[in-house]
């Protein structure tokens, strides 16, 4: 099944034609931990859906998807798996727009068997592999703004003030 997921809209389920960036995860269960890229991309008003899929249990609907993504309109793709991560890696093999994965943190081994599994693409077909877990769903989202921010110079001063208001709390932060 397809879902997507826009402005924490659970209950769409098709394509969203405006998407430029597609966030894709192998099972539901990997949803606690990405919808923090969805909110992420939403607060800086970048139009996404979400979707599950799986290397392995989808592998049509999931290579399909990346065959189509870059005719769709989408730029990125971030996408999640956990365990034998292959998902972002399958993505990658299928399109030409930069994908970044997320290792998603597992029982067996705290995520460091998706984090292998996800960074370590032999040359040719790159993965851009962020942190295990919801900091690296939240970094996905920032990185996926900061390359469409190259482009986009609304979305760039959108990212500075982000940055910017971090620091500021930072630098405000006292100790008992
Ligand atoms: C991967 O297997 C998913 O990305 C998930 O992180 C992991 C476990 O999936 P479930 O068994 O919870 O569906 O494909």
């Amino acid at each position: 099944m397809v879902r997507q997921r826009q402005s924490e809209n659970p209950k769409s389920e098709t394509r969203n034609p405006k998407s430029l960036v597609g966030v894709i995860m192998g099972s539901k269960s990997d949803w606690e931990t990405m919808r923090a890229t969805s909110e992420m991309l939403t607060r800086f008003g970048v139009a996404h859906e979400c979707h599950v899929m799986s290397a392995h249990r989808t592998p049509a609907l999931a290579s399909e998807f990346a065959g189509t993504a870059e005719s769709r309109g989408i730029e990125i793709i971030i996408a999640a798996a956990g365990g034998a991560a292959h998902l972002a890696g399958v993505m990658a093999a299928h399109t030409v727009l930069p994908v970044l994965g997320v290792p998603m943190k597992s029982d067996a081994l705290n995520g460091l068997d998706s984090l292998l599994a996800t960074v370590q693409m032999p040359a040719g077909i790159p993965v851009a592999t962020l942190a295990i877990g919801k900091a690296g769903a939240t970094n996905a989202a920032l990185l996926a703004i900061a390359i469409l921010a190259s482009s986009r110079p609304a979305l760039r001063k959108k990212l500075r003030a982000f940055r910017a208001e971090q620091e500021k709390k930072i630098r405000e932060t006292t100790l008992d």
